[in-house]
């Protein structure tokens, strides 16, 4: 029913304003709630006029801008599944995406359609547009003579919205099926936690193709019909000089850094802000403090994944469930949020008491349908009373505060992105003159944390760590390249043979100090 649509809850929001601002952008252009409207409309017309069965996915590979805001919107609208990715990958990224995914429609930027389409022919894609970030391509085109009149398709609550890919430990990247209802009730439950509230303003200045941008962020302003101020591409200034006219702001650790890192981050300059929140990677103490003595803030930290949108956050306003706590608590990520399960497991697999750590499940109506055509990984990654297995380490404590301690994932969080070190490690090892390879993450001042590669030649091989960090640029997106690679005559190891990658995480974690 198109009451499930997440696009039907969104638009109900944003119908009773029609004519206020929707979005002003960094480039000086300003929509109504009438354009994103219509615009969808025109879009999802388009969509609807293509020969492709319901729920297709549309895969997207495009510059942040309003009109990619718009094509995800219609995507849903049309009752179409939304694959982003990052505009970072690469081809040899995007192939193995977009034949696992076989999307009925392809979007790229223009630059970028002589490879792209290749790849989504080869992969049976039907349709491939083109969208610029300037309002420029065959989609827009194309959707320019369809009509500005549409119903929203009607969807189940559990009817595919998006897919998401995340990397794995091993193996390849897993999509991850998120629902209609997994997006609108994770969003529901933000906006009276977040306490949004009429004349909220959010300043968006995160990339759109991961749960933070596109779906906190985006999510959370289309739902309490706010206004955004727009930005392609995040500039501390600019975020600093809209704070003026702004109530929210969302962004990962690094961009908090980036602030920081500017003398017009002032009390003043922030007295008009309602709420800064931060996730996707830990935010560091000195960080939280940092902003406290600046702006007299005090930064909400919450936590979540691709696979289950957001899972805790600190209180906003008195939490009830937990006596009435108010408290954000710098280092920890709050209270699981309402309808949110949280337990902490040790090896044994049984619960553990308050304060000690083990491994974090959840369980809730915001966690995924499963992997796209991985029913094992799906089923490896569940328990069997429906907990999902995170992957990260915590603990929770007597007041009910989760605090993160490490991830059992080997995962390195680099400015808000994932990178999997094992993904790495392979392309290092299939390199000529290369024996084995390890990758770790070391702390970084501005990323937080970055990737180094310890690399073991073949005997009487000559290889330079220089060469192997550009020859992994030609084939992987610039947040995964490790920032250094040395090469060395042996790995520390234990004494199954097994890499110790605390010992070299150890040994190099002043390179950037
Ligand atoms: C860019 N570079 C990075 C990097 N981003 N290196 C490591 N980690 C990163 N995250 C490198 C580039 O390769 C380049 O290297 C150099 O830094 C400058 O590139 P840039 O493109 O100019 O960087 P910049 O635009 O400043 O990007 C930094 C950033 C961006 C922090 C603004 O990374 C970003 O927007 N991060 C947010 C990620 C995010 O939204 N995560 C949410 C995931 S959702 P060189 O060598 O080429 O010069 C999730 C769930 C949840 O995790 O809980 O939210
Ligand atoms: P992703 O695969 O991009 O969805 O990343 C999800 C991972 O990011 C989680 O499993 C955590 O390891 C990490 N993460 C997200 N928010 C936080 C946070 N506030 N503190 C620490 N780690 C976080």
């Amino acid at each position: 029913m198109s009451q499930h649509n997440l696009f039907a809850a969104l638009r109900a929001a944003f119908l009773a304003d029609l004519d206020s601002t929707a979005i002003e952008t960094d480039g000086g252009l300003s929509y109504s709630w009438r354009d994103i409207d219509r615009a969808t409309a025109m879009v999802a017309n388009l969509l609807g006029s293509l020969d492709i069965p319901p729920a297709s996915r549309i895969a997207v590979q495009v510059e942040k801008s309003v009109e990619a805001v718009v094509l995800y919107l219609a995507t849903l609208r049309a009752g179409h599944v939304f694959l982003p990715l990052n505009t970072a990958y690469q081809s040899a990224e995007i192939d193995y995406f977009v034949t696992n995914a076989e999307p009925a429609v392809v979007v790229c930027s223009p630059a970028n359609f002589g490879w792209m389409s290749k790849i989504a022919f080869k992969a049976g894609t039907q349709h491939v547009f083109t969208l610029g970030d300037d309002r420029t391509g065959s989609l827009l085109e194309r959707a320019a003579h369809c009509s500005d009149q549409h119903t929203v398709v009607a969807r189940g609550p559990d009817d595919l919205a998006a897919i998401l890919y995340t990397s794995g430990t091993t193996g390849r990247s897993k999509g991850a099926m998120l629902s209609h209802n997994n997006l609108l009730s994770n969003a529901r439950v933000l906006k009276t936690y977040w306490g949004w509230k009429p004349g909220d303003v959010l300043i968006h200045a995160l990339p759109i193709f991961h749960v933070h941008g596109l779906f906190v962020a985006l999510h959370g302003a289309l739902l309490n019909g706010s206004k955004m101020l727009w930005m392609a591409k995040f500039d501390p200034k600019q975020a600093i000089a809209w704070m003026r006219q702004a109530t929210v702001f969302m962004g990962v650790p690094t961009l908090y850094v980036r602030m920081l890192g500017e003398s017009g981050l002032t009390r003043e300059a922030t007295a008009h802000m309602r709420l800064f929140i931060s996730g996707s990677a830990p935010l560091l103490i000195e960080t939280f403090k940092a902003w406290q003595e600046r702006t007299g803030h005090t930064i909400l930290e919450r936590y979540g994944m691709s696979e289950t949108a957001m899972l805790t956050s600190n209180p906003y306003a008195a939490d009830a469930r937990f006596g009435g706590q108010t408290e954000r608590r710098g280092g920890t990520v709050g209270f699981p949020l309402p309808g949110v399960e949280l337990r902490v497991l040790g090896d044994d697999g049984k619960a553990l008491p308050v304060g000690e750590i083990g491994g974090i499940q959840v369980q809730g109506p915001n966690i995924f349908k499963g992997y796209w055509r991985m029913p094992e990984k799906t089923a490896e990654e569940f328990t069997d009373d429906g907990f999902f297995k995170t992957g990260d380490v915590g603990k929770v404590d007597e007041r009910g505060y989760v605090t993160i301690v490490g991830r059992s994932k080997d995962l390195i969080i680099s400015g808000g992105y994932n990178v999997y070190p094992a993904e790495i490690e392979g392309y290092i090892n299939d390199m000529p003159g290369v024996a084995e390879s390890a990758v770790i993450g070391v702390p970084h001042p501005d990323f937080g944390e970055v990737g180094v590669a310890v690399v073991i030649p073949k005997p009487g091989a000559k290889v330079d760590g220089d060469q192997i960090i550009a020859a992994l640029k030609a084939q992987l997106a610039n947040f995964k390249i490790p920032k250094r690679c040395f090469v060395v005559a042996e790995l520390p190891r234990n004494t199954m043979g097994k890499v110790q990658k605390n010992l070299l995480r150890e040994q190099h974690k002043s390179l950037f100090a």
